[in-house]
């Protein structure tokens, strides 16, 4: 199988911050692009790439971060959208159970403890169903720190949990008093 490291991160890089770097569009309401226009940007610039192997690359994506709509017309990036993106997915809401997690590093934790989690440049916060997800997230910037997010409290607070179709949870903040340390 080819490696498609370098692609997938272009592709990421078009489906969540930037399609107009390949002189895409994006639909304002699902954030999908046109598959053949993806195509023909990609190939456009050096990742050559054909259609069976961008599916492959969505098939074997060990995040599942892309998808195709139902007709394989067109495809988006599942989660990890930039804030600065106009564009936004309306995702449906879901029960967590009682907690989820997030993976961050510990210079982070001063400012979390005093603003709460914030979504920074993407659109929403994300969280991980568990711990082991959460240490790979927070590993791709350091030392992990895992922090428990109170979901049972948050609930009772009125509080929406989105979840993403690769599973992913997204909130647009998680206030400081629903967290905790864990380990
Ligand atoms: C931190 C990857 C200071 C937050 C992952 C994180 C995930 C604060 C960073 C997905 C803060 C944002 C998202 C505050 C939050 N003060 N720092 N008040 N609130 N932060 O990359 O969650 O491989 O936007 O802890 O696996 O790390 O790209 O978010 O460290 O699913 O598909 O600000 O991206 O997926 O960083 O990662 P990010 P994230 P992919």
């Amino acid at each position: 199988m080819k490696d498609y490291t370098r692609v997938s991160r272009f592709i990421s890089l078009v489906l969540r911050h930037d399609p107009s770097v390949i002189g895409l569009e994006m639909d304002p309401n699902g954030a999908w692009v046109e598959v053949d226009g993806l195509l023909r940007g990609l190939n456009a610039k050096k990742p050559q790439l054909t259609l069976c192997e961008l599916k492959e690359l969505v098939e074997l994506d060990e995040k599942q971060r892309y998808r195709f709509s139902d007709d394989g017309k067109r495809i988006r990036a599942s989660q990890g959208h930039s804030a600065s993106l106009p564009v936004r997915i309306i995702f449906p809401t879901a029960d967590p159970g009682d907690e989820l997690f997030h993976g961050t590093t510990g210079k982070k934790l001063d400012s979390i403890f005093e603003s709460g989690l914030l979504p920074m440049d993407r659109q929403y916060v994300h969280l991980s169903a568990d711990v082991e997800t959460a240490i790979k997230v927070g590993s791709r910037r350091g030392k992990p720190v895992v922090l428990r997010v109170d979901c049972a409290a948050m609930k009772r607070d009125g509080y929406e949990f989105f979840i993403s179709d690769n599973s992913v949870w997204l909130m647009k903040e998680v206030p400081a008093k629903y967290l905790s340390i864990v380990g």
